[in-house]
């Protein structure tokens, strides 16, 4: 280890990086591979690689089961999944959604023209703040989708009744919170749908894949037509449609991360912990901590640098860290309503969310997972503290 002992002896002030090679948020966690490979070899001499197959069927009904949903549909990724979902719900005008969010859940409905009206989040759970639903809700209003951010489930409770009382349906992004529990319950079953993705970064992962959960058995028919062209048989087209099928690949992946999903649960977990251990004490930073009362994936390691961070800001803690190859990530900055299309656009982006715009310039993600170890975290952190505590000097040095 290039041990820092100066600022000078820092990378981003000419100092060799900790690491050689960069370390990623969102490495993969890969399962079983040997039993991924024999899956993939049955779908080549089967010749059956998409189009509803062996695997995606199977995928969906151990996914369904293990939720507890009658309902689970595989799609190619969250986003496509959201759009259809969003689509089959007959949402239009305008719906309310966070805006502290991967810009997917904005788009997905800014896609066919409905506008996301966007919503502050509560800084203490970083979901959307149910106390600031209502005031957006205008006779345009059709609905109202909910992020279970870091896999933290939102506020589902108030949120649903805000939705029955209002008559707007309720869908949650869960991309981050497959495997997440709130109250005991699987998230997957809330609202009338949820939507799951299943991309390479995600806690279980199909390379790219998704899933629409639900209870509701029309909603799941028109789900399954649209995201298969509109095709009720064959050469039969009942409905408008697009391409959302997972491919067979996909789904041998996603079957042998869920074979392998405690294993990764328990990585996830120790390296929370072992963040936890050695983040602690050092001023100004905070770990998003996850209620271990739920089952959680641990998937995210969330930062937040504050005021009383002795470092000017986080920009130059993620400059710092990039310099010595461990590639933080600024998620979800600067917020959707500060990004094109909706910042020129949206009639209401403009609106201040002052608690998006505090946390999107206070957070950071860092690498976790299957990829990395005890040794990795510890000297992560061992950079974290180094800079913390020479906060003023190296500041000085980036005025
Ligand atoms: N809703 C929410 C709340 C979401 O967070 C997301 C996606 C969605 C909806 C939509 O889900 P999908 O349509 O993707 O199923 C990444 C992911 O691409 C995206 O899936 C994710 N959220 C978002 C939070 O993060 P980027 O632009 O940061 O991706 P990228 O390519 O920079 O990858 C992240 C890091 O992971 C990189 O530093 C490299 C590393 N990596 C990535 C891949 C793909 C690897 O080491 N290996 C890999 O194979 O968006």
């Amino acid at each position: 280890m290039a041990e820092k002992r100066v600022v000078n002896d820092l990378a981003v002030l000419g100092g060799s990086p900790v690491f050689p090679e960069m370390l990623h948020v969102g490495r993969p966690n890969i399962g079983n591979r040997e039993r991924f490979l024999e899956r993939v070899n049955d779908i080549l001499d089967r010749r059956w690689l998409t189009n509803n197959g062996r695997y995606v069927r199977e995928f969906e009904s151990r996914i369904a089961a293990q939720v507890g949903v009658r309902h689970c549909i595989a799609v190619c990724n969250a986003t496509i999944a959201l759009e259809i979902t969003v689509r089959a719900l007959g949402l239009s005008g305008e719906v309310i959604v966070p805006s502290f969010t991967f810009v997917a859940t904005a788009h997905a409905l800014q896609w066919q023209q409905i506008t996301p009206v966007f919503c502050d989040i509560d800084p203490a759970t970083h979901n959307i703040d149910p106390g600031k639903v209502e005031e957006l809700i205008t006779p345009k209003t059709t609905g109202i989708v909910g992020v279970h951010t870091w896999g933290r489930p939102c506020a589902v409770g108030e949120l649903a009744r805000i939705a029955e009382r209002r008559n707007l349906r309720l869908l949650f992004d869960a991309a981050h919170a497959f495997g997440c529990t709130h109250q005991g319950r699987r998230i997957g079953v809330f609202g009338s749908a949820e939507v799951f993705s299943f991309h390479a970064t995600k806690f279980l992962n199909a390379f790219e894949g998704g899933a629409v959960l639900t209870d509701d058995d029309d909603l799941a028919a028109r789900i399954r037509l649209m995201k298969n062209f509109g095709f009720a048989g064959y050469d039969n087209v009942i409905y408008i449609g697009t391409n959302g099928k997972m491919s067979e690949v996909s789904a041998a992946m996603g079957l042998s991360a869920l074979e392998s999903m405690e294993d990764i649960v328990a990585v996830n977990r120790r390296n929370y912990g072992r963040y936890r251990a050695e983040l602690s004490g050092i001023p100004g930073i905070t770990l998003a901590a996850y209620d271990e009362s739920e089952r959680c994936n641990y998937q995210y390691i969330v930062l937040e640098v504050d005021e009383s961070c002795p470092l000017p800001d986080r920009d130059l803690l993620v400059r710092v860290l990039h310099a010595e190859n461990v590639f933080a990530r600024r998620y979800f900055h600067p917020g959707c309503h500060r990004m094109e299309p909706y910042r020129s656009c949206s009639p209401r982006a403009g609106v201040p969310l002052p608690n998006t715009e505090r946390l999107t310039r206070r957070v950071l993600s860092l690498p976790t997972g299957t990829a990395i170890g005890e040794e990795e975290i510890r000297r992560i952190c061992g950079i974290i503290r180094f800079a913390v505590d020479h906060g003023a000097e190296i500041g000085g040095r980036f005025p």
